[in-house]
C-alpha cells in the first residue's frame, strides 16, 4: 500500500463514520419525535437482554450502576468501527459497503421491533430506525460516489495523470456532500435536545391535580428548629434524584396508561384521567435511597398526593397464591415490591403529585409508586406504566440482577446536618441538629455524643407521621475549643436503638452511626 492509498483510506473510513453517525443522529431525533428508543440504546437494550448471566454479572460488577452507559458507549465504538470498515471498503466495492450498512440497521429496526421499553406506539417507533437506515445508505452512497474518481485514480495510477483525477472528482460537490450530511446529523442532535421532554413537559404544564379527597393534615409547629438543617419538607428542585435513565423518559400523560394484571380477577387499564378520578390520598412520606451512605444525602420528605395502591388491587382483585407487585416503567426498570407492604394499612400510593405540584419530569411524571418504609428500588418506580400481581419465584426484578436484596425494608437511621464537616464553630453557637427516620414505627430519641463521651438526648421536633424523617436539635453549652468529633444515634418508637456496626448499602442498606469532625473557635 502506498500512501495515496493510506490516505485515501482513512478519508473513506472517515466518510463511513459520518454517514452512520448521521444516521444514528438522524434516527435519534426521530425517536424524541416518535417517543420511541433511539436506534442506539434499542439496540444496547437488545444486546442487555441477550447477554449471558455470567457476562451480565461481570459487567454489572466490573462497572457498577455505569454499566448502561459503558454498554451505550461500547455500541458506539463499535458502530463506528463498522461504519469505518465499511467506508473502506466501499472504496473498491460500493454496493458491499451499502450491504454493510443495510444489515446493520435492519438489526437496529428489529432491536426496536423487540423493545419492550416504550409505550410509545409500535408502528410509529420504528420511525427512528428506518430514518438512521435510510440516511446512512443515501448519505454513504453520495459521500462514495463523489469519491470515486480519487479511489478510480489510485487503483490504476498508470492508466491517468493527476489531472484527470482532478478532473473527474468534484471537489465543490463533494465538500457539500460532507457538509449536507453532517448538517442533518447536527439537526438530528439539535431535535433530540428540543423534543426531548417536550411533550411531556407541556403535557405537565396543562395537569390540574384535584384536591385530594384526603388531606394530610396541618404540618405541626416546631418544625425546622435549627438554621442549616434539612427543611423539614425537602423542596422539589433539592430531592434527591437516583435512576438509570440515560434521558429522563418523555411520558405525556395523555397518552400514558397504567395497567394493573397478573393474578386479578378483573384487569384494569387506566388512562391519567382515570386515575385522578379515583379517591385521592394527600401523604408526607420520607424516601430513602439503599444506596444512601450512613450520613449521605439520599432521601427526601415531600407531601405525596396518589390513589392508594390498596384500592386499585382492591378493584382488581387479587387472587390467592401471588405474593409480589412487579411493576415496570416506562423506562424499561423492573422493580419488585411485597404484596404485603401495600396492603397491611400503609399509606402506598399511585403518586401523581410531589409537593404541591404534578410530579416532576425527573421524578417519574405523570405517576410513580411510593411505599413507606421500602427503600426505593423495591417500591418507588417513577413513570410507572404497568403493575402485575404475581410471586417473586416467577421473576427478576433489575436490582436483584445486581446483587442487591429482593426484599428491603428501610433501616432505622440518623445524621448530622449541622455542623457541617471540619466547620468551625463560635464557641458560644455550638448547636447541632439533623434528621432521623424510622418509617412505619416513628423515632423515640436522638441521642448525641461529644468525644465518645456519654450519650446525651437531643431535642425532638414534633413527629409529623410515622413514615417521615423527625427533627432533631442539640446545643452544646460548654463547649469547649479544638477539634471535636459529633457522633449521632436514634432509637425507634419500639426500643430499638440504631446498631454502631458499620455495613456497607449493597446488599440491603447500610448500617452504622454517623459522626462530624468540627472545630470549636
Ligand atoms: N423507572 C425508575 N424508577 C425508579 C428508579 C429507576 O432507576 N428507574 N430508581 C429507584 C430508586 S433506586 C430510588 S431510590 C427512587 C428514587 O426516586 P427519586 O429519584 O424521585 O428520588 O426511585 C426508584 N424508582
Ligand atoms: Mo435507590
Amino acid at each position: 500500500m502506498n500512501i495515496t492509498t493510506v490516505r485515501l483510506s482513512a478519508v473513506a473510513a472517515a466518510l463511513g463514520v459520518l454517514a452512520a453517525g448521521a444516521g444514528v443522529l438522524a434516527g435519534t431525533g426521530v425517536a424524541a419525535l416518535t417517543n420511541g428508543p433511539s436506534p442506539l440504546v434499542a439496540v444496547g437494550n437488545a444486546v442487555i437482554e441477550r447477554t449471558p448471566g455470567p457476562l451480565k454479572d461481570y459487567a454489572i460488577r466490573t462497572f457498577g450502576e455505569n454499566d448502561k452507559t459503558v454498554l451505550l458507549a461500547g455500541a458506539a465504538v463499535v458502530l463506528a468501527l463498522i461504519a469505518a470498515v465499511a467506508g473502506v471498503i466501499g472504496l473498491r466495492h460500493r454496493r458491499v459497503a451499502l450491504g454493510i450498512v443495510v444489515v446493520v440497521g435492519l438489526l437496529a429496526l428489529a432491536a426496536t421491533l423487540t423493545d419492550g421499553t416504550t409505550a410509545a406506539s409500535r408502528a410509529l417507533t420504528l420511525l427512528a430506525p428506518i430514518a438512521t437506515l435510510v440516511v446512512a445508505v443515501v448519505s454513504l452512497d453520495l459521500l462514495l460516489r463523489r469519491t470515486a474518481p480519487l479511489a478510480e485514480a489510485v487503483r490504476v495510477p498508470a492508466s491517468r495523470d493527476g489531472d484527470d483525477v482532478r478532473a473527474g472528482f468534484d471537489r465543490r460537490a463533494f465538500v457539500l456532500t460532507v457538509l449536507g450530511t453532517a448538517a442533518v446529523g447536527v439537526v438530528g442532535g439539535v431535535i433530540t435536545r428540543v423534543a426531548g421532554g417536550a411533550r411531556a413537559a407541556a403535557s405537565r404544564a396543562g395537569i390540574k391535580i384535584p384536591k385530594p379527597a384526603d388531606a394530610a393534615g396541618p404540618l405541626p409547629s416546631g418544625l425546622d428548629p435549627v438554621d442549616g438543617i434539612s427543611p423539614y419538607l425537602t423542596p422539589n428542585r433539592d430531592f434527591y434524584r437516583v435512576d438509570t435513565a440515560l434521558t429522563v423518559p418523555d411520558v405525556p400523560a395523555d397518552t400514558w396508561r397504567l395497567r394493573i394484571h397478573g393474578a386479578v380477577d378483573n384487569e384494569l387499564d387506566l388512562d391519567f384521567a382515570d386515575l385522578l378520578s379515583q379517591r385521592l390520598v394527600e401523604r408526607r412520606i420520607t424516601l430513602t435511597c439503599v444506596s444512601n451512605e450512613v450520613g449521605g444525602p439520599y432521601v427526601g420528605n415531600a407531601t405525596w398526593i396518589g390513589v392508594p395502591l390498596a384500592d386499585l388491587l382492591e378493584q382488581a382483585g387479587v387472587k390467592a397464591g401471588a405474593d409480589a407487585l412487579k411493576s415496570t416503567s416506562a423506562d424499561g426498570m423492573v422493580i419488585g415490591t411485597p404484596l404485603e407492604a401495600v396492603t397491611d394499612g400503609r399509606d402506598a400510593l399511585v403518586a401523581v403529585a410531589m409537593n404541591g405540584e404534578p410530579l416532576p419530569l425527573e421524578h417519574g411524571f405523570p405517576a410513580r409508586m411510593v411505599v413507606p418504609g421500602l427503600y426505593g428500588y423495591v417500591s418507588a418506580t417513577k413513570w410507572l406504566v404497568d403493575i402485575e400481581v404475581t410471586r417473586f419465584a416467577d421473576f427478576t426484578a433489575y436490582w436483584t440482577e445486581r446483587e442487591w436484596d429482593e426484599q428491603a425494608p428501610i433501616k432505622l437511621s440518623s445524621r448530622i446536618d449541622v455542623p457541617r464537616a471540619f466547620e468551625q464553630v463560635p464557641r458560644d453557637r455550638v448547636v447541632a441538629g439533623g434528621v432521623a427516620w424510622a418509617q412505619g414505627v416513628g423515632i423515640a430519641t436522638v441521642e448525641v455524643s461529644v468525644d465518645d463521651g456519654p450519650w446525651e438526648r437531643a431535642r425532638l421536633a414534633p413527629q409529623d407521621t410515622v413514615d417521615t424523617w423527625r427533627q432533631w436539635s442539640w446545643r452544646w453549652s460548654d463547649a469547649t475549643p479544638g477539634a471535636h468529633t459529633i457522633s449521632v444515634r436514634t432509637t425507634d418508637a419500639d426500643g430499638n436503638t440504631q446498631t454502631s456496626d458499620r455495613v456497607p448499602p449493597r446488599p440491603n442498606g447500610s448500617t452504622g452511626r454517623h459522626s462530624v469532625r468540627f472545630t470549636v473557635e
